[in-house]
């Protein structure tokens, strides 16, 4: 297990499409266990692996770190959404975009078929918090940054933000 590097806005690694994990064996599960601690370390509460510069579809998520929330470690192998629906707006940040953070509309409810560490298919139907966690994550895997889900002017103003705060 290792703490790994976390990729930060504007590398343009972050915005390239991750490809699906294919071999169900120890070294993915050595990877799940160095994100897992690289996310704990950082205080946060998703993790998709491209922000730790490998560019496979995993991400994870604990919200315990959200006061209210018991903590539960979920891994997503190979993530598919679908469904869902009504809307929800929470206050998102990232670890790859730090000093940041942003009200932003998703979906309240979502469906994600996925496999977990041994290969297993296995269905969730998530609601709030989880919801969002869920979608904010499978963004990073297609390279979308939730910073480009804000309306124009939003976008502009935050851009600018970190921008100064770069070159600091
Ligand atoms: C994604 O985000 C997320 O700016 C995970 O200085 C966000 O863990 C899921 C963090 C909202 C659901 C709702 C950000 C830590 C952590 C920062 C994070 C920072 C330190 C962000
Ligand atoms: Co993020």
């Amino acid at each position: 297990m290792a703490k790994l590097p976390i990729l930060e806005y504007p590398d343009a690694r972050l915005r390239e499409v991750s490809v699906n994990v294919q071999t169900f064996g120890p070294e993915l599960h050595q990877f799940l266990d160095s994100m897992d601690e690289t996310m704990r370390a950082s205080e946060g509460i998703g993790l998709a692996a491209p922000q730790v510069d490998r560019r496979w579809r995993i991400f994870i998520i604990d919200l315990g770190l959200q006061p209210g929330y018991p903590p539960q470690k979920y891994e997503f192998i190979n993530p598919r959404l679908s469904g869902g629906g009504g809307k929800i707006q929470f206050e998102e940040g990232c670890l790859s975009v730090p000093g940041l953070g942003e009200w932003v509309n998703r979906k309240k409810t979502i469906t994600v078929d996925y496999q977990d560490r041994h290969g297993n298919a296995a269905r969730l139907n998530a609601e709030g918090l989880l919801a969002v966690a869920i979608q904010h994550e499978n963004d990073h895997l297609d390279g979308i940054l939730f910073i480009d889900r804000l309306s124009r002017l939003k976008r502009l103003l935050a851009g600018r933000k970190l921008k100064k705060q770069i070159t600091l």
